[in-house]
């Protein structure tokens, strides 16, 4: 064809095929390192995404992980062929024992079906998907507040998101009536969206008593538990208590789902490992599941990444390099509790009004402060701390130098600015 024939079409003429976008908001979690990042100030100091940093405020490479990935870089067997589209095997069953312990019945059964996914989002996407295909009730149950991804997750997957009473903003604690009432009026066969551990934001868990009372009436009312576990081994630095909640619903015999990640226990952040699993009643079903995650999968991304895989499944099933590691996850947890400690006493001596026993007692990565956007403004403004509007701080990312700092600015925020 004589290319002088070819006449523009209307749009180019216009302008771009995408000129009527609308500028979409910056993410509400990851929009804050991207703040951050732009900040040019000295002092500025990031407390919104839930990323680990050490003592110097930088982010933290595992030495156990480093170990692992030098096995894996100098073992000349290993090619980068492509994973099946459940993922590495050996990952998928050594991460089933994570979870739900490696005496587990269901596992000796056969009973679950663990695929490997892009960390605890793409594990919980996938299983939403299959959920809103396979699963009779396309109702899920989050709590409220819950990780603000959840709900574009769940959405996208095809779900309908609903939510159940969980924070008490009076008592900084559970609303545990709420959350039975919520949970005892929902539609039968709903899913319900439960935090493992280290509920985010709030910080608050339920007690054991009270996971019991929680599973009696989700099994009572045929709901179908969905565990998001990102945070096994952080809250209490301890990987068989924090994962207490789960082994409970599995005991039972009853089915569920389970979202694993780790991006913050094994500080594997950008590599995305995580792992779906999906308890069934017998084995034949559990394979059925598999085959159909798999018709999941394949069109999503055909299949997942191999080299967070690798490491991950190199160190749970050394033996060393397992022990190695809970040390390190517990001097991670336990670095996190002093600081919930230095800043309580640092808000403590400097006679900043409020009670803020809150920020001992509450578990995992993050506490929820009860400061106000107005007060997280001003912090930001005139203390470069970023943090998400919701008050929400990533203990995580404070230090023994930082804690001062964060004292000021929030005896400041409440003194003046609220
Ligand atoms: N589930 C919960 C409860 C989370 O808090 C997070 C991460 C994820 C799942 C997903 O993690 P992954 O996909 O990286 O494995 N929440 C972070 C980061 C730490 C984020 O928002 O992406 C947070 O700051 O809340």
């Amino acid at each position: 064809m004589d290319s002088q024939n070819i006449s523009p079409s209307p749009t180019a003429s216009s302008g771009s095929v995408f000129a009527h976008l609308v500028r979409a908001p910056e993410d509400p979690i990851l929009g804050v390192t991207v703040a951050f990042n732009k900040d040019p100030s000295p002092v500025k100091l990031n407390l919104g995404v839930g990323a680990y940093r050490t003592e110097e405020g930088k982010p933290l490479v595992l030495n156990v992980v480093r170990k692992a990935q030098h096995q894996i870089v100098n073992d000349p067997s290993r090619n980068k062929e492509y994973l099946p589209i459940v993922g590495l095997a050996d990952f998928n069953k050594l991460s089933a024992k994570l979870i739900f312990g490696a005496d587990s019945p269901a596992i000796q059964e056969n009973r679950i079906t663990t695929v490997q996914c892009l960390s605890g989002t793409g594990s919980l996407r996938v299983g939403g998907e299959f959920l809103a295909k396979h699963y009779h009730q396309r109702i899920i149950y989050l709590p409220k507040p819950t990780w603000g991804n959840h709900t574009k997750v769940f959405t996208l997957a095809g779900l309908s998101v609903k939510t159940y009473r969980y924070y008490a903003p009076a008592t900084r604690g559970l609303d545990f009536q709420g959350l039975l009432e919520d949970l005892g009026s929902a539609p039968s066969g709903s899913i319900v969206l439960l935090h493992a551990c280290a509920h985010n934001p709030t910080g608050v868990d339920p007690t054991p008593e009270q996971w019991e009372q929680i599973r009696q009436l989700i099994r009572s009312k045929a709901l179908l538990p969905f565990f998001d576990s990102a945070y096994q081994g952080f809250a209490s630095g301890n990987l068989d208590a924090d994962a207490h909640s789960v082994r409970s619903f599995v005991a039972d015999g009853g089915e569920l789902l389970a979202a694993q990640s780790y991006a913050k226990n094994m500080g594997l952040y950008g590599e995305r490992v995580g792992a779906l699993s999906i308890v069934s009643k017998s084995a034949d079903v559990a394979s059925l599941v598999e085959s159909q995650l798999k018709l999941v999968i394949r069109p999503m991304y055909s299949n997942p990444p191999l080299h967070g895989a690798s490491i991950v499944a190199t160190i749970l099933k050394d033996r060393d390099l397992y022990n190695e590691w809970t040390i390190e996850l517990k001097g991670m947890a336990d670095r996190i509790i002093s600081m919930r400690q230095q800043l309580f006493d640092a808000l403590r001596s400097r006679g900043t009004p409020g009670d803020w026993s809150h920020i001992i007692k509450s578990i995992g990565m993050f506490t929820f402060t009860g400061l106000n956007p107005e007060q997280v403004s001003f912090m930001t403004k005139e203390y470069h701390i970023y943090l998400t509007s919701d008050g929400r701080i990533s203990m995580a990312g404070l230090s023994s130098k930082t804690v001062p700092h964060l004292a000021d600015a929030i005896h400041a925020a409440v003194t003046r600015a609220s």
